[in-house]
């Protein structure tokens, strides 16, 4: 597997103690993404519960009347049952538009779809993987955001637990970039050059066939805690395939508050 971690002995719901939480954290953070199978169906307050071991949760989106906890984001292919098209405008990490990123993204599937996976890739990994030019034109880039907090953020930028090189960006909900922030040739990039650019990430992820990209196929009980800071990811285009054709698909997801500015030092 290229990113993330299998745990199949474990049942979440079980965990008490302090220790195998610390380890659980520590994990999250080597492999990005851990994905604890056979968990069964984990309640909304129990999904709080677990997330409370990340941090502070933050909730941003819209509330569906049938979330199970307001702190619950419940995303589905039936827009009675959750909130449709979500994260399909593009590659993203979650609360792009945030001062402070969201630190980590929780995920439960609760129903079960034939097909719909969501798309993974190690942005350290794709760091890794650029042309030292293109390398040197997304250091000189920070993101500005769409909406809310209109607080630029390094594109390229060092993760504030790991330190590893990650990116701050969301494909679909970028206004345009700044380049050489603080230097005499800072600029906004045009609306053609914004474009480009946003198309390259994409292409850059999906290069070689998709040979970064971990898609994941869910199955009953999948619980998954990532590392959004350390994770681009996509809702493939299945994820919104219709009721009669795929099966009901709700996925639940809690976000954790960020604790630090993406900065560049
Ligand atoms: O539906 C999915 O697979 C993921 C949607 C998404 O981007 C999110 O919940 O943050
Ligand atoms: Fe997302």
């Amino acid at each position: 597997m290229k990113i993330g971690k299998i745990v199949s002995n474990l049942k979440l719901v079980e965990v008490t103690c302090q220790e195998t939480i610390n380890s659980i954290r520590a994990d999250v953070h080597k492999h990005k993404l851990l994905i604890f199978k056979n968990q069964g169906v984990v309640s909304g307050d129990k999904h709080v519960e677990i997330s409370k071991w990340f941090g502070d949760l933050e909730s941003t989106f819209y509330k569906h009347p049938k979330s199970p906890h307001p702190d619950v984001f419940r995303v589905s292919n039936d827009e009675s049952e959750g909130c449709t098209r979500v994260g399909r405008t593009g590659w993203h990490i979650d609360g792009s538009f945030m001062a402070l990123p969201f630190s980590y993204s929780i995920y439960h599937m609760v129903s079960i779809p034939k097909n719909g996976d969501t798309a993974f890739v190690s942005l350290s990994d794709l760091i890794d993987s650029l042309s030292p030019e293109k390398r040197a034109l997304w250091e000189r880039l920070w993101m500005v955001s769409d909406r809310r907090e209109q607080m630029d953020k390094p594109l390229i930028y060092s993760h504030p637990v790991t330190r590893a090189p990650t990116l701050c960006f969301h494909l679909g909900m970028t206004e345009g970039f700044l380049m050489d922030k603080g230097t005499e040739e800072e600029r906004y990039t045009s609306e053609g050059e914004t474009m480009k650019i946003l198309k390259d990430i994409h292409q850059e992820i999906v290069k070689d066939n998709r040979r970064l990209i971990y898609s994941h196929k869910w199955e009953e009980g999948d619980f998954i805690i990532s590392d959004n800071l350390a994770v681009g990811h996509e809702a493939t285009p299945e994820t919104q395939y219709p009721v009669s054709e795929v099966g009901l698909r709700i996925l639940h997801r809690t976000t954790i508050k960020g604790t630090a500015f993406p900065s560049k030092s």
